[in-house]
């Protein structure tokens, strides 16, 4: 799939959450060259805490290609220490986000950059190019975009609030993308979702990963006239998902926690959908939706499913 003496490999855009996207870029850089690869980074995880901008999917990515993240926790970097949080739960300071001494760091130049009126995109590309990454890194959008997530005991709260201080043990009524309506596509954004030869939406949770990504203007719209070489990932394997609440969410918003669930969330925007081994008796109903199905391994939990996952999803857009 890499450049040939065929010639260069094929473009790829992913539309990209926080964990499970990272690890699939991660596949992805070893089947194509990482300046052939476009991610499109959901920023409305985003948070200001102690007067620093935060923005988690973004991080996690960086960190992820770089080497440098936590494997166990997924979000933040290996080897961190939390002198700085010990510090503000002495004074009794708010400690429920857990920021790590060096990843203060990132957070301390993205805020200061953004104070001298850079914009998240110039910022974020400037944090790739210091760790060294060729993929493009682009925030699907420099403007506003927060998800905020309505629950049935506290009302609505930021997406932090629900992820991290609630542990997302709390039942959710409703989600919505403040912003969203104003927010313009990061420059870039819609000329990597309109030109590339492939457009992947990695495995991360449509509810509040790719959704906000989809809300930005013109997003949608980009996927739609050209859905059929856009391959989704299913984030729901065997009703559960791998990480995090994708599967309770899609229950409490009244789908089913499936495959099929996933199919017909994406149906607007992509005709290829790939589900795990565990998931193949649902082929027909998803190829009777009109969508086509590939099956394979995408439990990334081993080093080389990533880069098979990504040439499985490539393969069905670049031979069909
Ligand atoms: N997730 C947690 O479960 N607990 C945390 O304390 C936490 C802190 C944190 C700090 C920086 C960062 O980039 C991510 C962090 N995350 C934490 C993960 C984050 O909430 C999620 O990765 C995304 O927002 C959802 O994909």
């Amino acid at each position: 799939m890499a450049e040939t003496d065929q010639g260069p490999g094929p473009n790829v855009a992913v539309l990209c959450g926080g964990v499970g996207a990272a690890r699939f870029l991660n596949g992805l850089v070893e089947v194509v060259k990482p300046s052939a690869v476009t991610a499109v980074v959901n920023v409305a995880d985003d948070v200001t805490l102690h007067g620093l901008r935060i923005s988690p999917d973004i991080d996690t990515i960086v960190y992820t290609l770089a080497g440098a993240h936590s494997v166990e926790r997924g979000w933040g970097l290996d080897g961190e220490t939390w002198q700085a949080m010990e510090m503000l739960g002495r004074y009794g300071g708010q400690d429920w986000f857990s920021l790590g001494d060096r990843d203060l760091g990132t957070h301390l130049f993205r805020t200061d950059e953004l104070r001298k009126g850079r914009s998240l995109s110039e910022v974020t590309a400037e944090m790739a190019r210091a760790w060294g990454l060729e993929l493009n890194l682009l925030p699907v959008t420099d403007d506003r975009l927060r998800t905020m997530v309505t629950t049935v005991d506290e009302g609505e709260i930021g997406f932090q609030e629900y992820f991290v201080r609630r542990r997302h043990e709390v039942a959710v009524t409703a989600v919505r993308f403040d912003g969203a309506a104003e927010a313009r596509p990061a420059p870039g954004v819609l000329e990597a979702l309109s030109t590339s030869d492939v457009v992947v939406i990695a495995p991360s949770n449509p509810v509040v990963s790719i959704d906000p990504i989809l809300a930005v203007p013109g997003v949608r719209a980009a996927l739609g006239t050209r859905s059929d070489s856009v391959v989704a990932i299913s984030p729901i394997v065997g009703g559960k998902a791998l990480k995090g609440p994708a599967d309770r969410l899609l229950v409490e918003l009244g789908r089913q926690a499936s495959v099929e669930a996933v199919g017909q969330w994406y149906t607007d925007v992509a005709s290829i959908l790939v589900i795990d081994e565990v998931d193949a008796e649902h082929v027909e109903k998803l190829e009777g939706r009109g969508m086509k199905v590939v099956v394979t391994d995408t439990i990334m939990a081993r080093p080389g499913v990533a880069a098979a996952l990504a040439r499985a999803a490539l393969e069905a857009v670049i031979e069909s």
